[in-house]
């Protein structure tokens, strides 16, 4: 299984970064090149390094992280919506590569942080030194820019920005965007070309994503009045509990490379508390997003919900709530895992086992929430989301999800951080 995972990442090593898949994902993808690095620590700790430095080089004057960058080599219309519908290079402060205009999950300074640990060197030192001011430019922009609902938390702009595109967690804010089906007539999936239509969002999703970047690139990706005219406005507990990680990784990262911890340790406790403060849901036990444009949160119970279980400073009372959430007949987390962890409530109507982020299991929640379990003391629960991750692996290989009743291998072959993760779990 290691060489199989290794042969993944290398067939999918591309000068400077990693393709998520060669098919679908002929590009580079921000979260995806963080869980990447990860796994590059344990084989080619160099490799972790540039994937993260070529990522940051793409990094926006204002500090945004964009979720793409465009390989100018890969071929035009491999995947879609490419360069010429994002237009990043026509707008100020951006760099000369081609990129998108929205960001994804900020799990980049812990993964710095974990490939760090992995492999620690002096060259591992200085690459963590170059990286450090980047990625707390990275935070400046989501704590500066993002905050539209002014409490302290990142609001994302657009499904993709949470990295759980089509999640059921969605569907209400989306629902809110005026959008046809029948506009995508004016456009060509790529996606649909190399995975199931059925594995997939479908044609009504994507008018939505993309009449929201285009109400979004129409203001020139500015975050200025956002309150006021963006279509879709949304508090992740994902997205916000990776910010906040991001702080507590960035404090000891600030530690070794002779800058002050403080101010991390304090953004930390603040997000913590804000995280708690708006995307609790004391009545349902679990957390959930909170819609902007509406001041109320989301009614679906996603896998989103267990995501702020990574913050090592969540309170107890939470931390007791997302573990009951997360070990009951929704999402089955047991020692013993008959089934792997679902993306959405498998006990809830629109479970879907096979499209996506609406019901698929997935590596990279399965590793953040074994993170989670493992900063909160729960070892055997931790143990047994490692043995199912690994299960998982063994029985489709590296695949980009995984059928979350019967474990079959779904969506892409040969997955960038499918494999990068296993590296990991299996080296722990
Ligand atoms: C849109 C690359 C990315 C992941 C996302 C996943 C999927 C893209 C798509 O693939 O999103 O960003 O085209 O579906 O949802 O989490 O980063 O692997």
């Amino acid at each position: 299984m290691w060489q199989a995972a290794r042969a993944t990442l290398d067939a999918n090593w591309e000068h400077d970064h990693t393709v998520p898949s060669r098919t679908l994902y002929p590009h580079q993808w921000s979260w995806d090149s963080a869980f990447i690095a990860i796994g590059w620590a344990h084989v080619r700790p160099e490799r972790a390094w540039s994937e993260l430095s070529s990522l940051f080089d793409a990094q926006w004057r204002d500090g945004r992280v964009p979720h793409i960058v465009f390989n100018p080599a890969a071929p035009g219309g491999a995947y879609f919506p490419g360069p010429v519908f994002w237009a990043s290079t026509e707008v100020e402060g951006t760099p000369p590569v081609a990129t998108s205009g929205l960001v994804q999950p900020p799990v980049h300074a812990l993964a710095a942080w974990h490939a760090y640990e992995r492999a620690p060197s002096p060259q591992a030192r200085d690459a963590l030194r170059r990286l450090y001011p980047r990625l707390v430019a990275q935070q400046r922009y989501l704590r500066v820019h993002r905050d539209v609902g002014g409490a302290g938390l990142a609001a994302v702009v657009h499904p993709w920005e949470s990295g759980l595109d089509n999640s059921p967690a969605w569907d209400d804010p989306l629902a809110a965007v005026p959008a046809e089906a029948s506009i995508m007539r004016a456009y060509r999936r790529a996606d649909i070309v190399h995975a199931a239509a059925a594995h997939r969002p479908t044609d009504l999703d994507y008018a939505r994503y993309v009449a929201v970047v285009t109400a979004y690139r129409a203001a020139g990706y500015r975050d200025e009045g956002l309150a006021d005219r963006h279509p879709f406005l949304v508090e992740c507990p994902l997205f916000n509990a990776a910010m906040g990680v991001a702080e507590h990784a960035l404090a000891r990262i600030a530690a070794e490379v002779d800058a002050d911890p403080g101010p991390h340790r304090e953004h930390a406790a603040r997000i913590t508390a804000a995280v708690v403060d708006r995307l609790y849901d004391p009545v349902a036990g679990t957390f959930r997003p909170r819609d902007l444009r509406t001041g109320r949160l989301t009614p679906a119970r996603t896998v989103l919900g267990l995501a702020p279980l990574i913050l090592p400073d969540l309170p107890p009372r939470q931390v007791e709530a997302v573990l009951v959430e997360a070990t009951s007949a929704r999402f089955g987390l047991a020692e013993r895992m008959d089934r792997p962890l679902p993306s959405h409530d498998r006990t809830s109507a629109d479970f879907e086992p096979l499209r996506y982020w609406r019901g698929p299991s997935w590596m990279n929640v399965d590793w953040l929430v074994r993170r989670g379990l493992l900063a909160h003391g729960q070892d055997r629960l931790a143990a047994g989301l490692r043995a199912s991750m690994i299960g998982l692996a063994e029985t489709a290989g590296c695949h980009e999800y995984f059928h979350p009743e019967t474990g079959a291998g779904l969506g892409s072959a040969g997955f960038g951080w499918t494999a990068a993760l296993l590296l990991d779990v299996l080296a722990d």
